[in-house]
């Protein structure tokens, strides 16, 4: 079994070595099965590690982490029952309904993001989806963003037909939308949309060729399969996600996945090393979770392959480390920022 994962990763590489050579489309010939990167799961750790750096080496600069500031827009008073989410109205939590951020307040978090070294600004709602009325305002944001120097990013839920293109039109360059989990568990962490939904609206923002930003989370209580199942989906679509969020549950009171067993932290960065190996061209993102997560552990994602982080005090409702904590580990590890 071991030996048969590392020998796939070899096959692969030499597949995709031979086709970049040729000059054919690499995105599409990557295909792994759950048993594949169940296998990779089960490596020693070092030579997970070792693999993880291999193909990390061969298609990135290992000493460069991309920097995202994120900006909850428009928070609370979700009509949605994710699991996980301190924003759905159903669930009990500290988060109180707001309406949409005004353009000026937006356009200073934007500049305070650009001026702390932030190259993208993601913008998020929490929305099923946006009705027209609410995504014309958001289309003004996102071109204003876009006209200040930086790399624009929204999350506002499922995307109707006509849309992607109205966001592409602002100036948008990444949509972010997540699979979550594997479609094995999905359904015991959200019943108002399906996996389906989540697929389709990835396709529309593919189809207009918005850069696509889709990852999950790990550590709700689904099974190492799942998360391996999580990640063949991801793999394995025609093009991969350009960015790929790996957030580690934050678990907020009120919330339904508030109180599961935590996560050992090494199988969190196993999850980044098989998402490095089997999505080598991806951006890899230690996403939610990093307050709760030693320097160590964070150190040791981005050896496993992790090359980007959101960086600023605060995600859409939870915290982040301050900047000003991560500046220092970047110094310490010889990170630099892009
Ligand atoms: N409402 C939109 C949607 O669901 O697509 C956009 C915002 S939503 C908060 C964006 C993503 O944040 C979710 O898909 C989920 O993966 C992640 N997320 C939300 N709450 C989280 C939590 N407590 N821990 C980790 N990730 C979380
Ligand atoms: C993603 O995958 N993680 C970010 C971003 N995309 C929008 C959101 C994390 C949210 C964590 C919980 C909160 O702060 O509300
Ligand atoms: Fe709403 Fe998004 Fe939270 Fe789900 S994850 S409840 S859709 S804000």
């Amino acid at each position: 079994m071991l030996e048969s994962a590392t020998q796939s990763i070899i096959n692969t590489e030499n597949l995709r070595t031979s086709l970049t050579h040729s000059h054919v489309e690499t995105t599409t010939v990557n295909r792994w099965s759950v048993d594949e990167i169940v296998a990779l799961f089960e490596l020693p750790f070092s030579d997970l590690m070792y693999q993880a750096q291999t193909v990390h080496r061969a298609n990135f600069n290992p000493n460069a982490v991309q920097v995202s500031t994120l900006l909850s827009i428009k928070t609370g008073g979700c009509s949605e029952d994710c699991g996980y989410c301190p924003q759905a109205a159903r669930y009990h939590t500290e988060v109180e309904s707001e309406t949409l951020m005004k353009l000026d307040d937006v356009l200073a978090a934007a500049q305070e993001a650009k001026d702390n070294g932030a190259s993208r600004f993601c913008m998020g709602a929490a929305w099923r989806g946006p009705k027209q009325r609410d995504l014309e305002p958001v289309l003004k944001m996102i071109a204003e963003v876009k006209a200040m120097g930086l790399e624009t990013c929204a999350t506002l839920g499922m995307l109707k037909e006509g849309q992607a293109e109205q966001l592409k039109d602002a100036g948008l360059d990444y949509y972010n939308h997540n699979l979550d989990t594997a479609p094995e568990f999905y359904g015991e962490v959200i019943t108002t949309r399906t996996y389906q939904d989540r697929l389709d609206t990835l396709d529309r923002v593919r189809s207009v060729d918005i850069n696509v930003c889709s990852g999950g989370i790990i550590g709700m209580g689904e099974s190492r399969i799942q998360r391996a199942g999580l990640l063949a989906q991801l793999a394995n679509m025609e093009r991969p996600p350009e960015s790929v969020p790996i957030n580690l549950l934050t678990q907020v009171e009120g919330t339904p996945l508030h109180g599961t067993e935590a996560l050992d932290s090494f199988e969190f960065v196993r999850t980044i090393a098989a998402a490095r190996i089997t999505m080598p061209k991806s951006y890899v993102r230690l996403s939610a979770g990093r307050q709760s997560m030693s320097e160590g552990i964070q150190a040791m994602c981005f050896l496993a392959g992790a090359n980007s982080i959101f960086y600023g005090e605060k995600l859409l409702t939870t915290a982040n480390p301050e900047a000003s904590t991560d500046k220092k580990l970047f110094a310490r590890l010889g990170i630099n920022k892009i």
